[in-house]
């Protein structure tokens, strides 16, 4: 595997040897993912096959950066002052020097260098290894620092294969529509019932008992409606206007998969795409909820709702971080994020997987999410 180390180095005001994402003070996200955090080993960005790094520092800042197979807060003093490295340097090859220590002529002396606003940004696109690419961090240097430089957060990147695919079944393909799907191989048990079938509704959910093309999502009718519901991003999308939904049943495998390929949101702007899926298990109940690339109107979409929920109020409010593993109590519980309230910020799903197990037997709950 090939590995980067980002060593960034800019200069900027002195105080803080570690960035903590406050003003001036330079900070690093990879997709967007990341920034503002005071890990210094903040674990977990998924990338797929794309990454962009974004660095605010300031104005005329260089950089440098590196990736490393292993990250330990603190783990190497590096200058004056208390600014330490995280990553493993013995494991870490350097990607980007831009301090102008490099040969005159160099053309990544002019390469890494945080323009006037203070921002760096650079991006890969290119068939990246599968799996753990390792921890990215940067360095800033400048005279402003204490000791001549300043280290970013580390963080941990992890590549992954696209998760949703188009299947050889045509599902809704109309505006707030419904298809029924029966199953063929086998019954699926969800909240411990039994349904021989299925309605994939076209605004990013399944349900069971009955279909439902409303666009609108609430919390309380996630909770309350009559129809068991699973929910890969319940959201007023629109197959009408782009893209696709479609379905297939392995009935050797008793996998269900329905995924929602480059779907725009309703009313969006020429270009959105947002492409998401849901597998059910018919053996084990088990439920893989997977996103991709969510467009969610240019971002100005924030009302969607994601996870389980066994309806008719069996399950009080129960909104969760979807980002961590949670486990429910009751066998009745839903476990849904509802991205409205922003209690865990924005939709931050893409480009993730999550797995919904029910650990009362196939298809009974409690459920849990990892
Ligand atoms: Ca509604
Ligand atoms: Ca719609
Ligand atoms: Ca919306
Ligand atoms: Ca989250």
């Amino acid at each position: 595997m090939r590995l980067f180390v980002i060593l960034c180095v800019l200069a900027v005001s002195p105080l803080i040897a570690q960035t903590t994402g406050l003003p001036f003070m330079n900070d690093f996200s990879v997709n967007g993912q990341g920034a503002g955090t005071v890990s210094n080993c903040n674990a977990n960005i998924t990338v797929q096959d794309s990454i962009t790094v974004d660095i605010s520092a300031l104005p005329g800042a260089g950089v440098i950066g590196a990736l490393s197979q292993s990250c330990s807060p603190g783990s190497l003093p590096i200058g004056l002052g208390t600014t330490t490295i995280d990553i493993d340097i013995s494991t870490s090859q350097i990607w980007i020097d831009a301090t102008n220590l490099l040969a005159t002529g160099n053309p990544l002396n002019n390469f890494a260098t945080a323009n006037a606003a203070g921002a760096w940004s650079f991006s890969i696109n290119a068939a990246l290894p599968v799996g753990l690419l390792g921890w990215f961090q940067c360095a800033v240097v400048g005279a402003a620092y204490p000791g001549g430089v300043e280290m970013t957060q580390a963080h941990q990147v992890t590549n992954i294969s696209v998760q949703c695919t188009a299947q050889p079944s045509t599902g809704p393909t109309g505006d707030d529509t419904t298809v029924n799907v029966v199953f063929q191989s086998a019954p699926f048990t969800f909240y411990g019932t039994t349904h021989n079938d299925v309605w994939i509704n076209s605004n990013g959910n399944l349900t069971f008992t009955a279909g439902d093309t409303d666009f609108t999502s609430t919390q309380l009718e996630f909770l309350n409606d009559p129809e068991p519901r699973i929910a890969p991003c319940w959201d007023d999308f629109s197959p009408n206007a782009g893209g696709s939904v479609t379905y297939n049943e392995n009935v050797a495998t008793g996998q269900f998969d329905v995924s929602w390929i480059n779907v725009p949101h309703f009313a969006a702007a020429v270009g959105d795409a947002n492409s998401f899926c849901a597998s059910l298990n018919l053996v084990t109940g088990e439920i893989s909820l997977g996103w991709d690339t969510m467009g969610l109107n240019g971002g100005t979409s924030v009302d969607q709702i994601v996870g389980i929920s066994p309806g008719s109020g069996l399950s009080l409010a129960n909104n969760v971080d979807l980002s961590l593993p949670f486990a429910a109590l009751s066998v009745n519980d839903a476990i849904y994020e509802d991205f409205s309230q922003v209690a865990f910020g924005a939709f931050d799903l893409a480009v993730n997987t999550r797995l919904f197990q029910p650990t009362g037997g196939p298809g009974a709950g409690p459920y849990q999410v990892f």
